[in-house]
C-alpha cells in the first residue's frame, strides 16, 4: 500500500491570496472517503477519463477489479452487493463505457440491488462542442442520462465544491428505502481538482428502517388468524431484509402455509413441512394451487410480478377477489398496482414480519386438519414427476442429473448463481436451498449473461465459501472472458456450463409455437456448432474440464471445488425444458401464419 500523504499540497492560488488553507485532488480524497465508508472493492474497467480515479484507487486500500467488459464489471459489483449486503461500486468510462455497463446497471435496479456507479465524462469546460466519445446527439452533456430509466437517481458532478455531497448522497440513496443503483457522473476534471481538505467528511447517516405499527400488526395477525385458508407469500425483500426467522415463526404460530418469488426462494429450509415452493410460470403446482385458493394472503416485499403471477392469470396462480390481499413493501408504488389490495403497509419486511408474528402470539386460529400432510403430498407428486431424472446416466446429461451431481458437491453455505434458461427456472423449481441467500439469480430484467460474471462479485465477497455458476452456454459463450477476469483476480470460481448448443429455452419455445428453433441454435453450415469452453479455459490459464460420461461430473465438481483455481466444467447436456405448471401469456400471442 502507498501512502498518499506526499499529494498533500497547497494550492497555488490560495498560496498568492495568503489562505493558508491545504487542497489535495478531488480522486484522492474520494478514495480515502470510500475506504472511510467501507469500500472494499471496485469493479470496472478503464479509459482515459478515469484514469486519475484510477491512480487514487491504486494508492488506496481498495482493490479493483478490472473486467473486460463494462456489463461484467456491473454484474460482478451487483453480485458482490448480494453476497456481501454491502453496495456494490462500479467504475466506467463515458460513452462506450457507460452504455456497455448500462445492462448490469439495470439489472440490478430491477431486483433492488444498491450500487453506486462511478462514470467519468468528458471534461466539463468542453460542454457543448461534443468532445472525444461523448454520446450527444439529442442534447449537450447529457450522456448521464442514459441511465434515468433505472437509477434511484443520476448526478453530474459539475463543481469540485459538490462532489462530497453528492458522493455521500449516492451511498446514503444507493441502501436506504427500496435498494437501488445511484449514478455519479463525474466529468474527467473534476477528478483532478482542488479541494480544501477534509472536504469529504460527512458519513451517511445511518436511517432506520420503516416498522409497521402496532395497529396495523394486531389488525394483520387477527386477520390471518381469523381466515379460513390464509397463506404468506415471500418475495426477495424477506431476504434482503433478513426476515426469514421472522417469517418462519409467524408461519408457525399460527399453521400457515409459505409460496414463495423467484427471489424469495430460501425463505423457509426446503424441507420445512409448510414450505409449498415457488409459484407462477415455472412454479410448483401445488404452490399455484394454494394460491389459487387462499381467502386471504400476506405478500411481503414482493412486486407480485408476471413470471411469479402466471401474467396475473387468476386461473393459474392468484385469484385477487375473491382472495383477500394484504401487501407489506418498502416501496409504496409497488402496493395495489398488480392487484385490488385490502390492506396495505410501507415497511421493511423483517420488523413487519417480526410485529406481526409477536401480535399473534397466543392467537387462535382456524384448524386446518392434514394441512401439512396435503403440502407434503404436493410437493411428492410434483418431484415424482422428475426426481427419476436425478440420477439419469443419459449422455448429452438430463439437466437434473446436473442439479444432483451439483446439490452433492456443493456445501450447504456453498452459492450457487444462475443466470437466465434452464438453470434459473430448474434451481428455482427443484434445488433444495436451504441456507438463505445463497441462491443469487437475475429476476427482473433476467439479463442471459448475468452468472458467468456475478459470480466473480459472489467470491470477492465471500471467498472462503463456495461459489458455482450454474449457466446455459448461451449464457457463458455471450461473453466469455469472466475466466480471464477470475485469473487476474485470483477467484476460484467454478463455472458449469450447461451446454445444449444453443439458446435452449428460446429454441424450445419457438419449436413448441412453430415447429423449429430458427435463429435460436448454435450452427455453423448447417450443422450444430459446439465451442470447446473448457480448451477456452485452458488457454487462459485456468481449469478446464469436458464432461465426456455422467459419471464424470460428481468429481469433476469436487475436484473444481477443492482446486484453488477457476474451473470452467462444460456439460453436454439435452435440451429438456423444465416442467411449466403456470401459465405466461405469450403462449397465448404467438400466431403461426403457414
Ligand atoms: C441479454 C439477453 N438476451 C436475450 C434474452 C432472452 N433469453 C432468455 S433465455 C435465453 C436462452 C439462454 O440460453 P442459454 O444460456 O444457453 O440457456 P438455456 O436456455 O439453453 O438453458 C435467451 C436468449 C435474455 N434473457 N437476455
Amino acid at each position: 500500500m502507498k501512502s498518499t500523504e506526499s499529494l498533500v499540497y497547497t494550492n497555488a492560488a490560495e498560496a498568492t491570496t495568503g489562505i493558508a488553507s491545504e487542497t489535495r485532488i478531488a480522486a484522492y480524497q474520494l478514495t480515502d472517503y470510500l475506504e472511510q465508508l467501507g469500500v472494499e472493492v471496485v469493479f470496472g474497467l478503464c479509459g482515459h477519463t478515469v484514469i486519475a480515479f484510477l491512480d487514487a484507487l491504486g494508492k488506496s486500500r481498495i482493490r479493483f477489479i478490472s473486467t473486460r467488459h463494462e456489463q461484467i464489471a456491473a454484474h460482478a459489483a451487483d453480485g458482490y452487493a448480494r453476497a456481501s449486503g454491502k453496495p456494490g461500486v462500479l467504475l466506467t468510462h463515458l460513452g462506450p463505457g457507460l452504455t456497455n455497463a448500462t445492462t448490469g446497471v439495470a439489472n440490478a435496479a430491477l431486483d433492488s440491488i444498491p450500487m453506486v456507479v462511478f462514470a467519468g465524462d468528458i471534461p466539463s469546460h468542453y460542454y457543448g462542442r461534443h468532445p472525444h466519445q461523448e454520446v450527444n446527439l439529442h442534447m449537450d452533456a447529457d450522456q448521464y442520462e442514459i441511465y434515468r430509466p433505472f437509477c434511484k437517481r443520476v448526478y453530474r458532478v459539475d463543481r469540485v465544491q459538490d462532489f462530497p455531497r453528492i458522493v455521500e448522497r449516492a451511498f446514503h440513496l444507493a441502501v436506504s428505502g427500496r435498494p437501488g443503483p445511484v449514478l455519479v457522473d463525474v466529468p474527467m476534471d473534476i477528478f483532478s481538482a482542488d479541494l480544501p481538505v477534509g472536504s469529504f467528511q460527512q458519513i451517511p447517516t445511518p436511517v432506520s428502517r420503516p416498522a409497521l405499527d402496532p395497529a396495523m400488526a394486531e389488525r394483520i395477525a387477527r386477520a390471518l388468524s381469523e381466515a379460513k385458508r390464509p397463506l404468506l407469500y415471500a418475495g426477495g425483500g424477506v431476504l434482503s431484509s433478513h426476515a426469514t426467522a421472522a417469517l418462519q415463526e409467524l408461519a408457525e404460530t399460527l399453521e400457515i402455509p409459505v409460496a414463495h418469488t423467484l427471489m424469495g426462494k430460501g425463505c423457509l429450509k426446503e424441507d420445512h413441512p409448510l414450505l409449498l415452493g415457488m409459484t407462477g410460470f415455472w412454479g410448483t403446482p401445488v404452490a399455484n394451487t394454494f394460491c389459487r385458493e387462499a381467502d386471504l394472503i400476506l405478500a411481503t416485499g414482493t412486486r407480485l410480478a408476471e413470471a411469479n403471477s402466471s401474467s396475473w392469470d387468476p386461473r393459474f396462480t392468484f385469484s385477487i377477489p375473491p382472495t383477500r390481499l394484504i401487501h407489506i413493501d418498502i416501496d409504496a408504488a409497488e402496493i395495489g398496482r398488480n392487484y385490488p389490495t385490502e390492506l396495505g403497509a410501507v415497511a421493511d419486511a423483517k420488523l413487519a414480519l417480526e410485529a406481526i408474528s409477536e401480535a399473534a402470539k397466543g392467537r387462535s386460529h382456524a384448524v386446518r386438519p392434514g394441512l401439512r400432510q396435503t403440502i407434503a403430498a404436493g410437493r411428492a407428486e410434483f418431484s415424482s414427476r422428475w426426481d427419476h431424472q436425478w440420477s439419469s446416466d443419459q449422455y448429452p446429461l438430463r439437466p437434473e442429473r446436473i442439479l444432483s451431481e451439483l446439490h452433492k458437491a456443493l456445501p450447504k453455505d456453498g452459492f450457487i448463481v444462475t443466470d437466465v434458461g434452464w438453470n434459473k427456472n430448474g434451481v428455482a423449481q427443484q434445488y433444495p436451498i436451504d441456507v438463505p441467500g445463497t441462491f443469487i439469480t437475475p429476476s427482473g430484467l433476467c439479463t442471459m449473461g448475468f452468472g458467468p460474471a456475478a459470480v466473480l462479485g459472489v467470491k470477492t465477497a465471500q471467498p472462503d465459501r463456495a461459489a458455482v455458476a450454474l449457466i446455459g452456454d448461451g449464457a457463458f459463450g455471450s461473453n466469455m472472458s469472466v475466466v480471464a477476469t477470475a485469473m487476474e483476480a485470483n477467484l476460484p470460481v467454478v463455472w458449469v456450463v450447461m451446454d445444449n448448443s444453443g439458446f435452449g429455452t428460446i429454441a424450445g419455445l419457438e419449436a413448441m409455437h412453430y415447429g423449429w428453433s430458427f435463429g435460436c441454435m448454435f450452427e455453423c453450415n448447417g450443422q450444430p456448432y459446439t465451442i470447446d469452453y473448457a480448451a477456452i479455459a485452458r488457454a487462459c490459464g485456468a481449469r478446464g474440464v469436458l464432461i465426456k460420461n455422467a459419471s464424470e461430473l460428481g468429481p469433476a465438481l469436487r475436484e473444481a471445488l477443492a482446486s484453488g483455481l477457476p474451473t470452467v466444467i462444460q456439460v453436454p447436456m439435452e435440451n429438456a425444458p423444465t416442467p411449466t405448471p403456470g401459465h405466461w401469456n405469450i403462449n397465448d400471442i404467438y400466431r403461426n401464419g403457414q
